[in-house]
């Protein structure tokens, strides 16, 4: 069965980035990236924490585009020659390959503004579901700035990575773990969720972004032999995959609560172990 959320999120991501008012130029650097087939994970565990609670997907879909956005633009700055200096992405020339650094600069500065603007223009008039959406842009802004993704992005250049276990899961967890959580709680929000259910929301998400990070080592690991970097390198095979199989139990569990539920959420917690735990 096509994924529902997904099939949800890629028509309203398509609109979202058809706005006549971008300059053509803009909005085909901003489009490059943003329709470029991704997993549309952060998205889709929006839609989902908000329809495991019980609400209306469609109160949640702009807060999931606008999380999609900021993920985009986060992939192109991290390309750059000044950061990661990739020049492929997701099998394609990266953003400043195809646009040159100044543009790729800016189709990422227009993705992180036209996601705020995106999801503010959809936000609900009545009193109670406006204060919850506030409370999900906020987890959203929040997840993605200087105490969240950023922190992370700036803690990594700065060579922290470098030093410890701890430190590594410091960074991991503000550099993708954040807006993996603020994807979860604003689709929490959305549902008009109360205080017992984010919090399991968060402890979920927590997890499954540890999970998610680990699994991504895993899989790109021929580990760079020891760089300090990664999971991998600094923990081993083995023991990264154990890690892996200890965050998987926890995103399960934190969602026991809601029994069946969170049928989504738990497959998805499924094949991120599975492909972790893939041989060799
Ligand atoms: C430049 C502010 C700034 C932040 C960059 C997210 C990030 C921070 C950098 C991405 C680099 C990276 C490889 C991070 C590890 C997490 C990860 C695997 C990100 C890719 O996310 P996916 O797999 O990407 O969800 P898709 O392609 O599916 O959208």
């Amino acid at each position: 069965m096509a994924d529902a959320y997904l099939c949800m999120v890629e028509e309203a991501l398509a609109k979202a980035v058809s706005d006549e008012g971008i300059p053509a130029g803009l909005r085909e650097s901003m489009a490059y990236s943003l329709l470029a087939g991704g997993k549309r994970l952060r998205p889709r565990i929006c839609l989902a924490c908000c329809d495991m609670l019980g609400g209306s997907i469609k109160d949640a879909l702009a807060l999931a585009c606008g999380v999609e956005m900021i993920h985009a633009y986060s992939l192109i700055h991290d390309d750059l020659p000044c950061m990661d200096d990739d020049d492929f992405r997701r099998g394609k020339p990266s953003s400043h390959k195809m646009f040159g650094e100044a543009g790729a600069v800016l189709a990422g500065d227009a993705l992180l503004s036209h996601a705020f603007e995106w999801m503010l223009s959809r936000a609900p008039e009545e009193p109670g579901r406006l204060r919850d959406y506030v409370r999900a842009m906020r987890a959203i802004a929040g997840g993605a700035g200087a105490r969240g993704m950023v922190a992370g992005q700036s803690l990594e250049l700065s060579g922290a990575l470098d030093r410890n276990e701890a430190v590594l899961e410091e960074v991991h967890r503000k550099k993708t773990g954040a807006l993996i959580c603020a994807a979860a709680a604003a689709g929490g929000y959305a549902a008009g969720g109360g205080e017992e259910e984010l919090r399991a929301i968060s402890v979920f998400a927590e997890s499954y972004g540890a999970l998610f990070q680990i699994a991504d080592d895993i899989s790109d690991s021929d580990a760079e032999a020891g760089d300090g970097k990664n999971y991998v390198s600094v923990c081993g095979l083995e023991a990264a995959r154990a890690l892996a199989r200890e965050k998987a139990n926890k995103a399960r569990e934190a969602l026991l609560p809601f029994a069946e539920r969170a049928r989504y959420l738990l497959d998805m917690v499924e094949a991120t172990l599975r492909g972790a735990c893939a041989l060799p």
